[in-house]
């Protein structure tokens, strides 16, 4: 019990129960994050907002930072704890006010270009809840690894949106018949600085593009996008990896093919077509894009290595999203899946947002326990407990969340 506790000599045991056991892992925040000074003339793009001090830093070049679990606890993300998952590095002060969003491509007739205040004044204004999950959410329980960001389970949150349908700016530009595929293109650089590389350009198939939760956000949690989040405007597209979602967003090109840009073509956000064995080799041609995301939960509370009181019912809670589907059950287990039993679950708020679930657990006997959540979709897929199908690059883990307990 003692190599779990830290300095847990001369602090009451109620004390302990209340901060939990788990020392955070404490990552300085990247000084590009920390404000300058305290305040900003009105009217001025917005700096960098403050990170979490228990926010996880990956790579600060490009910037990559992730969530502990504990975070998570809030049914809408704040801005200060939802990941950030850049390609390449952030425009350096926008300026919205001149900031124009260009719809061109083969199957545009009319090439058109919209400031925001246009997109505000000409197209219904919508919020919604979206579930935005890095596709690489997980990688780091891959074996053999898979190269890139070694996630663990925190490039995932859920934050509230404001903007327009991309399909209503769509309809309004006219867009031919032979269109197939959307293609975005935001302000970041390359990480080599070379003007004319561009870090990401990823899109969906019309029928996504057209779905009415599509959005091009101009304000996340009633307040504009902070910069590494895509200010002054992205994408949003619900139930995709979070790679479909552009920020930054200044054009958007719809495509008479499927889009090519960098990051749609080789092995990028693609996965086997068919099953392949750990550690094969793939070729390019063999994989296959990546559509919906796969049913997935996280347990937010209690956070991992939690002290609890034998005879206490513990409270679980968390969230689980199902990509393009809904979310049909949850199921905790505390004896390493052997019994399952149903959490309450809450409807989303509207399609897309993850959903509550919470569950009493009863801690009827001492020592060391492991929580398991497992989601189910409403077409009867559930969360595997065992990290599945193994991929070149390390996508889709969506196994079990499992969180540590000790009972005392
Ligand atoms: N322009 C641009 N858009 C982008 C990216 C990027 O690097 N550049 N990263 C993508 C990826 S891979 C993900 S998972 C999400 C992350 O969004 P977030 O950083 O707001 O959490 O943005 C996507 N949109
Ligand atoms: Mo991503």
């Amino acid at each position: 019990m003692t190599d779990m506790v830290d300095d847990s000599s001369n602090i009451s045991r109620r004390e302990l129960l209340n901060r939990g056991l788990a020392s955070a892992a404490m990552m300085a925040v990247p000084s590009a994050l920390v404000p300058a000074s305290g305040s900003r003339a009105s009217g001025s793009p917005p700096v960098a907002t403050p990170k979490h001090k228990e926010m996880r830093l990956l790579s600060d070049r490009p910037l990559n930072m992730e969530a502990p679990a504990h975070l998570l606890d809030t049914a809408v993300t704040e801005a200060d704890r939802l990941f950030v998952r850049n390609n390449g590095l952030m425009p350096v002060n926008p300026n919205s006010a001149s900031w124009e969003l260009l719809i061109d491509g083969e199957s545009v007739t009319s090439p058109t270009s919209f400031t925001l205040d246009q997109l505000r004044s000409e197209f219904e204004v919508i919020s919604l809840q979206i579930t935005l999950e890095c596709g690489g959410n997980g990688r780091s329980e891959f074996d053999p690894p898979a190269p890139g960001n070694q996630w663990t389970t925190g490039a995932v949150g859920c934050p509230k949106w404001t903007g327009v349908r991309l399909r209503d700016v769509l309809e309004k530009v006219g867009i031919r018949d032979d269109a197939v595929y959307i293609g975005y293109y935001g302000s970041d650089t390359h990480l080599s600085g070379d003007p004319n590389k561009v870090p990401i350009s990823r899109g969906v198939p019309m029928h996504k593009a057209l779905e009415p939760e599509t959005l091009l956000a101009f304000a996340m949690n009633d307040a504009p996008i902070p910069i590494e989040h895509g200010y002054p405007l992205r994408l949003v597209v619900g139930g995709w990896p979070g790679s479909v979602c552009g920020k930054w967003l200044e054009r958007i090109q719809v495509r008479n093919k499927v889009h090519d840009g960098p990051k749609m073509t080789g092995n990028a956000y693609r996965v086997p077509c068919e099953p392949a064995a750990r550690g094969s080799q793939v070729a390019d041609d063999a994989m296959c894009i990546i559509e919906s995301m796969p049913v997935k939960s996280l347990i937010t509370t209690p956070r991992s290595g939690m002290l609890c009181s034998v005879g206490d019912t513990l409270q679980v809670g968390g969230f689980a999203w199902a990509g393009d589907d809904e979310v049909g059950s949850v199921d905790i287990s505390a004896d390493f899946g052997a019994t399952w039993t149903r959490a309450a679950l809450q409807k989303p708020v509207n399609r897309f947002a993850w959903q509550r679930f919470n569950y009493g657990l009863p801690l009827k006997q001492t020592g060391y326990f492991e929580v398991w959540a497992k989601a189910t979709d409403q077409s009867g897929r559930s969360q595997p407990m065992v990290v599945p199908g193994w991929n070149p690059k390390g996508y889709l883990n969506n196994a079990c969340h499992r969180i540590a307990i000790q009972v005392v």
